[in-house]
Formats: C-alpha cells, structure tokens, sequence
C-alpha cells in the first residue's frame, strides 16, 4: 500500500485540514515539511513540480500528487475506509459544498489573509503588523462569525449531524482568529458558534493537528 504524504508547513490552516481528515478516518500519512515558518521557499522550481502554483498543501500518494485541500480532503475521504466526511443526503452534501466555497472565497480572505497574516507575517511600517488592514477585517469577520451563528441555530456541525469536510476546514481557521490580539472579542455572545467550537476543539483530529506556531504561544 503505498504511503500517504502531506507536502507543507504545520503551521498552515489549510494543511492543517488535510492532516484532520486524514486523523478523521484514521489515515497513517507522513508529514513533509516544505518552506518551515517562510512561505517564499515555496516558489522553488522543486516545489512547483508538486504544486504549480506555488503554495501548500500538496498530497502525494504513490505516483499521484494532488493540490487544493477541499480536493485533498475529498481524495482522502474517497480513497480510504473509515467515517465518512462528506454526507450522503443530496441537501447535506451541497450544504457541505456551499460551506466549503464560502469558506475558501469569504472568510479566509477576511480572517487569514487580512487579520491571521497581518500578525504571522507583518507587513506594516518597521516590520510591525499592518494595524489599519487588522481593523478593517475585524468588523468583517465579526459580520461572517453572525453568519455561521445563525447558520449553526439547530446543528450540530455545518452540514448537519456528522462532521464533514466544510468544518474540517473552518476550525484551523477559527483557532488561529481566537489565538490573535484582538480576536476572542470577535466570537463574545455567539452561543451557537461556541457550541460547534468546543464540539471541534474536542476532537482527537483537532487535538493532534496544532501548529507549532500557536503551541509556541500557549507555552
Ligand atoms: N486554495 C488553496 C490555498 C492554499 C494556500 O494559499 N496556502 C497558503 C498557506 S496556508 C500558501 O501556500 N501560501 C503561500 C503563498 O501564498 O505564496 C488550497 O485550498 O489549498
């Protein structure tokens, strides 16, 4: 059976959600790690050869290489036994889709590229985080974090009863926004939000995947 390798650095949430899924259906991988903490060693002709793009996280497995998490997600859920992560009801699943892309294309903009990078990788004046773009996210990911509330009204998890992929891929995101200056505050008073954190925060898959970056800080 050939070996399961996930290409990347641990401190990144979206590779952070292929290692969940993989620990979700108990999937053996090796992580292999490409550009440490700088992610412009990843704009090497070697790592282009994985992923032309230039980003993480790349999955190989035997001869096939994959990039995209939602397609790395689904090609592990797909290829191996274990709990499923995508729902099989018509409704549940196109949830969990609509999940996935709002996800990629609204709330990683706002969460990680505009707030979570401003701190990781500062970009303002004298090597400091950008203040300004920091608070221009906040009222953003505030107005997003209502709208997962509301959607959460009634569920356990995004697209029903079961955890699947879509959560997969919020919770590295929402762990990082919380672990920030400025972020707790942008969860008060969201009680069904915080009920699907902590239902995620338990999770075995979410306990083994933390990134050196955020246990570095909590030490
Ligand atoms: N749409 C891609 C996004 C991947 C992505 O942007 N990964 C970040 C790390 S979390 C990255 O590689 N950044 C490097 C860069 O933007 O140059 C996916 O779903 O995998």
């Amino acid at each position: 059976m050939s070996t399961v390798t996930i290409h990347g650095s641990a401190n990144s949430q979206f590779l952070r959600t292929a290692r969940m899924a993989c620990a979700e259906k108990g999937v053996a991988y090796e992580l292999r790690p490409v550009g440490g903490d700088t992610l412009p060693d990843l704009k090497t002709d070697a790592h282009r050869k994985l992923h032309p793009f230039g980003r993480i996280p790349v999955l190989t497995h035997g001869d096939f290489t994959l990039f995209e998490t939602s397609a790395i997600a689904r090609y592990i859920d797909e290829a191996f036994n274990g709990p499923a992560l995508q729902p099989a009801g018509l409704k549940e699943r196109a949830m969990m889709n609509q999940w996935i892309s709002a996800i990629n294309h609204y709330l990683v903009d706002a969460m990680i590229f505009n707030f979570v990078a401003q701190f990781a990788f500062p970009s303002g004046p004298d090597g400091k985080p950008d203040m300004a773009r920091i608070e221009a996210a906040k009222p953003r990911i505030r107005e997003y974090n209502e709208i997962l509330d509301r959607h959460l009204d009634g569920r356990t998890y995004l697209a029903g009863d079961a955890v699947s992929i879509a959560d997969l891929l919020l919770a590295p995101i929402g762990h990082y926004v919380g672990a920030m200056p400025g972020g707790p505050p942008l969860f008060d008073g969201l009680e069904n939000l915080g009920r699907w954190w902590h239902a995620m925060e338990t999770r075995d898959s979410f306990q083994a995947t933390k990134p050196p970056m955020l246990e570095r800080q909590a030490a």
